[in-house]
């Protein structure tokens, strides 16, 4: 019997701090012999989660996970461009679908080809509609997915597409500008998506400063993702700041 507990733990998260902190780390920028302090530096800077994943993958992401995993025990999700990013080490798998798109491959037909999968490593998946928002730029999982991001002046289309992640049952809404996006989801549209939806909120892109983090939360995330940033100037301290702006609110 599987005893899954993640989602578990990130809805107390969300109850005990207001809101939670991801780090994400891009496996293909993650060094094999450092991923073990990697990891142990994102639990004690009081990180609530790790994701691991990216729209291209060209490791092997099975040592990597493993060697993150060894000391750390914050969960460790994977946050998968396609059905090849798993691995059994890790503790879950946001199960995605990019619902903002129409192209079918990611709406169900990776899904289809990992699900067997993920029931093989025993991974906890926590189904999670992915909404992809104008970030001013080009980003790779606009590219790699070929579907178009919704405008960021258009909360009215966002709304119903994170309402419609809820009524298909999906746990999690992740509002996503792409990873190193020129510009983080707007306010506006996290504050109008979180009156519409009963579910967390995960919000991610292009976040570069604690301040911005924190309005984000104040505009309604559940839940900050930070990657890039932290590959750039990845400090301790800097890890620190975007705890503290994100999980006081
Ligand atoms: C990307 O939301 C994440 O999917 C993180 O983005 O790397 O820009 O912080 P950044």
């Amino acid at each position: 019997m599987l005893s899954f507990w993640v989602l578990k733990y990130l809805r107390e998260i969300i109850e005990k701090k207001n809101a939670g902190y991801f780090v994400l780390i891009d496996p293909e920028e993650c060094k094999i012999e450092k991923c073990s302090k990697i990891s142990r530096e994102i639990e004690n800077a009081g990180a609530d989660a790790i994701l691991v994943g990216g729209s291209l993958l060209t490791c092997d992401l099975h040592p990597i996970v493993e060697s993150l995993k060894k000391e750390t025990t914050l969960p460790i999700i994977l946050f998968p461009g396609d059905s090849t990013h798993l691995t059994p080490h890790a503790d879950a798998i946001l199960f995605m679908s990019l619902i903002s798109g129409r192209n079918p491959n990611y709406l169900i037909g990776e899904q289809v080809k990992a699900a067997p999968l993920i029931r093989r490593y025993s991974l906890e998946p926590i189904p999670t509609g992915y909404i992809l928002i104008d970030g001013g730029n080009r980003t790779a999982v606009e590219f790699m997915s070929g579907t178009f991001p919704i405008p960021r002046d258009k909360p009215d289309i966002v709304g119903p597409h994170a309402l419609a992640a809820e009524y298909l049952g999906m746990k999690m809404v992740y509002l996503e500008a792409g990873s190193g996006a020129d510009l983080p989801v707007p306010k506006q549209i996290v504050s109008y998506v979180k009156k519409q939806i009963n579910i967390p909120l995960i919000v991610g892109g292009g976040i570069r400063t604690p301040e911005i983090a924190h309005k984000l939360v104040n505009a309604g995330a559940d839940f900050v993702v930070i990657g890039n940033i932290l590959e750039e100037c990845g400090s301790t301290e800097k890890m620190k700041e975007f705890a503290n702006a994100i999980q006081k609110g």
